[in-house]
């Protein structure tokens, strides 16, 4: 959006520069945009950046709330991602040990859940969300966007994914959830697959899914969320996941090198503070080690400072 928004400020300024020729050279007969066609040009354009212009500042004010409210509890924030009746709510419910409506019915979770869950001493926020689906009616597209958007606020993603259909079904699904968790600009976030259902198939069956799987699904965890099985395993997995998040910060000289290096910075890592100077660009983020790492060696390329804090709470 914002790169829309940069190109239609662009547009405008040719715009405004058409309607001066426009009308300076308005005649019968001349060639081109009249006045009137130039300024409904204008007009249609500046409407176009007043709209983009609207939607991001209710982004910023979504995110900034949801920021506000965990930094003011404090918990790093984990959802699970995955389509309809993979088994979200069954694993929310196993891990939160608290009820919330399963059924195959498709809106069971179209509102997203959050609750608290607390093992090894910490407290954590999970998410249920409402999960992918293959021909989403039209009129929801807005409301199963807007709960998905969830996953880009969260420190953690657990994918669940239904052991017991088809292993093409399995890759299929697995793709798209990926596919479509980057395209909402959180693939940079740490991500447990856990494969459920293990309870439906034989253990030869698992294995050999799990062998098929394993290259292709980021830390993948057998588990049934129905019989409560290997549930410690995904514990110990968070906790080794989280605790691992550092915290950095970095300054670099506002180049052009310094763009594309911000965006890339957005994408990849959890933003908790931009400070944009005339000259300089201070940002604060969260991220895996190895990202923070990478961060560090592109921000010494570009000649900027960068600096780790302490770890996450
Ligand atoms: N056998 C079995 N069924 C499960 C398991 N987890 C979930 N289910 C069932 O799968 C269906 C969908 O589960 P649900 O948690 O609502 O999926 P969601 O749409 O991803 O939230 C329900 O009928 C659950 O009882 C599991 O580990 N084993
Ligand atoms: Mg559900």
């Amino acid at each position: 959006m914002q790169i829309q928004l940069a190109t239609l400020q662009n547009e405008l300024k040719h715009a405004k520069e058409k309607v001066r020729l426009a009308k300076m050279r308005e005649q019968p007969g001349f060639m081109g945009l009249g006045s009137y066609e130039a300024d409904v040009y204008k007009e249609a354009i500046k409407l176009q950046v007043q709209t983009i212009l609207k939607k991001l500042k209710k982004i910023r004010e979504k995110r900034i709330l949801h920021r506000e409210r965990r930094t003011e509890l404090g918990f790093l924030a984990i959802s699970l991602a995955g389509y309809t009746n993979a088994g979200k709510s069954s694993l929310f419910n196993a891990l939160t040990e608290e009820t919330v409506r399963v059924d195959k019915s498709l809106f069971t979770t179209l509102s997203t859940t959050t609750r608290m869950v607390e093992f090894s001493n910490r407290k954590f926020l999970l998410t249920d969300t409402v999960g992918f689906i293959d021909r989403l009616p039209l009129s929801l597209i807005e409301a199963f966007h807007s709960t998905l958007e969830e996953t880009i606020y969260s420190d953690l993603i657990i994918l669940v994914l239904d052991l017991s259909e088809p292993i093409e079904t399995i890759e299929k699904k697995n793709n798209i959830c990926l596919e479509t968790i980057d395209r909402l600009g959180a693939s940079g976030i740490p991500t447990i697959t856990a494969l459920n259902k293990i309870d439906l198939i034989s253990e030869a069956e698992t294995k050999q899914k799990l062998k098929a799987l394993e290259e292709k699904t980021q830390n993948p965890i057998l588990l049934s969320a129905k019989c409560q099985t290997n549930l410690d395993l995904l514990r110990q997995e968070i906790l080794k996941i989280l605790e691992n998040y550092v915290q950095a910060q970095f300054s670099v000289p506002l180049t052009n090198k310094a763009m594309p290096f911000i965006s890339w910075v957005h994408e990849k890592t959890d933003i908790r503070k931009e400070n944009f100077t005339n000259d300089s660009v201070q940002v604060v983020f969260e991220a895996t080690p190895e990202l923070a790492e990478q961060v560090r060696r592109k921000v010494e390329e570009l000649n900027g400072k960068f600096e780790t804090n302490s770890k996450t709470k």
